[in-house]
């Protein structure tokens, strides 16, 4: 199976392999030419210096060895592309990657909203070309091209003028109107030409060479060659070969479904968020299994001992509420199990069952799964966590969450990087604000209902900002209720500049979707195309993303608010 990927940059660790291996492929494929890899590695790594996006799109294997890849500059404002590169590992007997990653790109470019992608080719006439088999090849590679609907450009001298700058230039331009009627305006051909110019070989707007090429489109618009056999227009649309979220489903979740009264963290929310994500593109692995010890990295042994045991001596059916609780002494731990539910929870309504660690357990695999997906090089990742964990601090459980799936992950994450936690959940992350509290590794961020008002009430003011080590590093956001999306995106930019200015590595977001309006359990009045911008804002960092899934409790807000704000998010990752 191959598998298509857009690469951001040789900074992360677990791309940098990839990025030897392209090298490897580049150099074989264009032995001879002078065309230096090390402007690809530069101009993906810094992409801000440049005043067009270049496109980095690998082809891999299930491993993530590299197979083939492709740069391409794109002109935003022309919404048209050049394609640099394209070349696949000529080592390999296997057919068919080229044009694979061919049609990956072109239904990248149309998810960015690209009218065209033009690219070069060599002669195809044996004169021009000075090798009649050499011909022939390029005439097979330009008939590839046209059975996708692209057409050779005609009266211009982009193929016939030497470069200056680069002797190979003698090939003819191809335009690939990636579905659409093959028509290209002569300012366009113009533009693209001057901006291809200038971005590739650094030439002066204004130089003659310039201007001769730029003029030479001649025809309004630029008359395009027809090939002989008539082949219809492809459009990319219906093969999705561009997956860049992963999902990752808690696959036990069900065993924790409690049917009490006043219960909303019940297991149709999964389904009703998996509804809303059923049109959008993403691929969905299993859960692997992790050891205990990344649990015992977060919470206290104690906490861990309690709910193992819980699950191996309540007796089916029964629900064990705490009673008694410990506000001020908490040195004494009791004996019998039934009390302590009381020692160890943080509030009344969130029972265990015998089978409530066997979920939690699985929802924290979940989690981890996702964390391990961004280790190894993967943009986003989606960890349909249930139960929750946010509330869940070191040694509490409470809020509806046993343990805490997105800080569990976040710790994991911890060891390979700075890691920012951003909970834009109703409630207050309270349970990721006690586990890194004195910590700088992982910066806790969390926008949520005033606690004077809301669900943890006794923390989540603003003035709670870490301590020790961790002074500085823990920025809580409270909002009023009634709060509307103009204000909710105004204090998320806030937390998303806080996030940039740590320059953290990988963001992991604890997503509730009870921030929008009609939500049972809060009072913020956040509505569906807020939910998106919340999604695409937060995109917009590009920082390798794990969210973890939270709380949320009206089902048609589940759904809606899922699809939401994940075409957000992958919005930037196109
Ligand atoms: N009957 C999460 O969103 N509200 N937890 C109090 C009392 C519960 C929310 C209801 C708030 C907990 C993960
Ligand atoms: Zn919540």
């Amino acid at each position: 199976m191959i598998r298509f990927k857009r690469l951001f940059g040789p900074q992360r660790e677990a791309v940098r392999p990839k990025f030897s291996q392209m090298r490897a492929i580049f150099d074989a494929a264009f032995a001879g030419k002078s065309y230096p890899f090390e402007q690809i590695e530069e101009m993906a790594a810094n992409p801000a210096e440049l005043d067009f996006e270049p496109i980095l799109l690998i082809a891999e294997d299930q491993r993530g060895t590299v197979l083939g890849l492709s740069f391409t500059f794109f002109f935003p404002e022309l919404r048209l592309a050049y394609l640099q590169y394209i070349a696949s590992d000529p080592s390999r007997p296997r057919r068919g990657i080229g044009g694979a990653l061919y049609e990956a790109l072109r239904e990248l470019l149309v998810q960015k909203g690209a009218r065209g992608l033009l690219l070069d080719i060599p002669p195809t006439d044996a004169v021009k070309a000075g090798d009649a088999k050499q011909a022939a090849a390029n005439r097979r590679r330009l008939r590839f091209y046209e059975s996708f609907g692209a057409r050779m450009v005609m009266e211009t001298e982009w193929d016939v003028t030497p470069n200056p700058r680069n002797a190979n230039m003698l090939t003819s331009l191809v335009f690939d109107p990636l579905g659409r009627a093959p028509r290209l305006p002569r300012s366009d051909a113009r533009a693209f030409a001057r901006r291809v110019l200038v971005a590739q070989y650094h030439y002066a707007p204004g130089d003659p060479f310039v201007q001769r090429i730029v003029r030479s489109f001649k025809s309004d618009p630029v008359a395009l060659h027809m090939p002989a056999s008539r082949t219809p227009s492809a459009p990319p649309t219906a093969s999705r070969r561009l997956m860049p979220l992963k999902l990752i489903v808690s696959e036990r979740h069900e065993l924790h479904h409690l049917r009490e009264k006043g219960y909303e963290e019940r297991p149709a929310r999964v389904g009703a968020i998996l509804r809303g994500l059923e049109t959008l593109p993403l691929s969905r692995l299993r859960t692997r299994r992790f050891p205990e010890s990344h649990i015992a990295e977060v919470h206290n042994g104690s906490l861990i001992a309690f709910l193992k045991r819980a699950s191996r001596e309540l007796a089916p059916g029964t629900i064990l509420y705490a009673e008694v609780f410990p506000p001020r002494h908490r040195d004494r731990l009791p004996v019998a199990l039934a009390e302590q539910a009381g020692y160890f929870a943080a509030d009344t309504f969130s029972p265990v069952t015998a089978k409530t660690w066997t979920a939690a357990k699985d929802a924290v695999d979940c989690a981890l799964t996702g964390a391990r997906e961004i280790l190894s090089g993967e943009q986003m990742a989606y960890a349909l966590c249930r139960p929750p964990g946010h509330h869940a601090e070191r040694d509490l459980y409470c809020g509806y969450c046993f343990l805490n799936n997105s800080a569990i992950a976040a710790n994991e994450l911890s060891k390979h990087g700075r890691v920012a936690l951003l909970d834009v959940d109703f409630h207050h992350g309270n349970g990721a604000q006690d586990i890194f509290y004195e910590r700088a590794d992982v910066l806790t961020l969390s926008l949520h209902g005033d606690p004077r008002h809301a669900y943890p009430n006794f923390a989540g003011f603003a003035d709670e900002t870490g301590k020790g080590a961790g002074e500085d590093f823990n920025a809580n956001f409270p909002l009023p209720p009634g709060t509307e999306d103009a204000q909710f995106l105004k204090t998320l930019d806030k937390a998303l500049a806080r996030i940039s200015e740590y320059r953290a590595e990988t963001l992991v977001v604890s997503l509730g979707f009870d921030f929008m309006r009609g939500d049972p359990s809060g009072n913020f009045l956040v509505g569906p195309g807020a939910v998106r911008q919340i999604g695409e804002r937060i995109g917009g960092l590009r920082l390798p993303t794990l969210v973890v899934q939270e709380g949320g409790y009206s089902l048609r807000n589940l759904r809606v608010g899922a699809h939401a704000f994940f075409s957000g998010l992958t919005r930037n990752w196109y």
